[in-house]
């Protein structure tokens, strides 16, 4: 329903606790005078701020890696990551609040990197976190507070905010592209996010190579007489593809997964069973041969990058078909189901989100869709 002042009215505002004030000559004339007075009346509002349900501004977006790979190769040709800082294009939701915010979903926001071998992108730091997916490459490398990491297609890793990071691809390896996540729009949003420049263009390794997931990577195994880890991100760092799809064939032989979305890992802080980083969580999840999941929503935003395999995925009543790459987001609150169409062979999800955030702050909240037996209308 339309005010004739074209406000949205919902038909169920019309009730007791929600407001419903009728304007008259003498409440304009007070607006105006509140208004001078940097004042407003909360009742114009209310109903406004106060949704009966989470309202986002951000779209479900698909990006295709057949046309954004393209656009990574351009972007070698064009610009030198010394001169951009970092060689990145940037996933920008299609909506205005994700052009506006440089988000591509709600509080994430995420790029593709692309580098060239024998190049570098020079060390920095940042308060705002961030992590990466390998999408293809060979000889990738990043340094991560002196720490050097080697990194190969569909690890995961991360860059916990406050940690100085450079990263390269050796001169002998291959173009190499990847997704970059990260909480600037919520770091931004919050008024936290500080940036320095480090005084070489990279890092000199202070540990042996991949130390540290060579030390913690062990899944159940803690290792003994080392000093203890203090800081509040997982030790880990990078997290193998290989160890990754095991444990999701492991889990596979032995339980039947979630109806939603099929066997799923939390890339967990082994330490504290907890996520990874404090603002961001990451998953691998399968879809069996032929899978069909059933809807659910939750607060929350992910973005998904196809891992391998080919689908789709029905977001808020609309179909997303995908394949290996392709990246796509689910805003929060909004209908979600995914379909794996091979009917023999599994299709991978690799995604990110923000539950950390919507956890710590006690509003982490799900449902799942219970018409048409769990299944949005096509
Ligand atoms: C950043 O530090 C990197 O270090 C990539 O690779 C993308 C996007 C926004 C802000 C910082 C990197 C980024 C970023």
């Amino acid at each position: 329903m339309m005010a004739g002042d074209g406000t949205i009215i919902d038909p169920r505002d019309a009730v007791l606790g929600r407001a419903r004030v009728t304007d008259t000559p003498e409440l304009e004339a007070f607006y105006q005078d509140l208004a001078a007075h940097n004042a407003g009346a909360f009742w114009k509002r209310a109903n406004a701020i106060e949704p009966w349900e989470p309202e986002t501004r951000y779209r479900p977006t698909l990006w295709r890696y057949a046309d954004m790979r393209a656009m990574c190769m351009r972007a070698l040709d064009l610009v030198k990551p010394e001169e951009a800082g970092r060689r990145v294009v940037t996933l920008l939701n299609d909506s205005d609040a994700g052009r506006e915010n440089v988000a591509v979903c709600g509080w994430l926001f995420s790029g593709m990197q692309a580098m060239r071998p024998g190049e570098i992108t020079p060390a920095h730091k940042h308060t705002a976190s961030a992590h990466r997916f390998i999408m293809e490459g060979k000889g990738a490398y990043t340094v991560v507070d002196g720490h050097h990491i080697t990194l190969g297609a569909n690890d995961y890793v991360l860059t916990p905010g406050g940690c100085w990071h450079d990263h390269g691809v050796v001169a002998d390896g291959d173009v190499s592209i990847w997704q970059d996540g990260l909480d600037i729009p919520l770091m931004n949003s919050l008024e936290t996010n500080f940036y320095a420049v480090y005084d070489q263009p990279t890092q000199t390794a202070a540990f042996p190579t991949d130390d540290l997931p060579r030390t913690f990577g062990g899944a159940a195994l803690r290792p003994e007489g080392i000093a203890a880890w203090e800081k509040p991100y997982s030790p880990v760092m990078v997290y193998r593809w290989d160890a990754t799809r095991d444990a999701l064939w492991n889990l596979a032989k032995v339980s039947d997964g979630s109806p939603f979305d099929g066997h799923m890992l939390r890339y967990s802080n082994p330490l504290t069973g907890g996520w990874a980083l404090q603002t961001m969580g990451a998953h691998m999840q399968m879809l069996k041969g032929g899978f069909r999941g059933k809807a659910h929503r939750h607060t929350g935003n992910v973005v998904y990058n196809v891992a391998g395999g080919r689908g789709y995925s029905i977001i808020g009543g609309a179909r997303f078909d995908w394949e290996t790459h392709d990246i796509f987001c689910v805003p929060a609150w909004v209908w979600h189901e995914h379909v794996n169409l091979d009917p023999d062979d599994e299709a991978f999800l690799f995604s990110f989100n923000d539950f950390p955030v919507m956890e710590a702050l006690g509003v982490r909240i799900e449902e799942a869709y219970s018409d048409h037996g769990g299944h949005q209308p096509a």
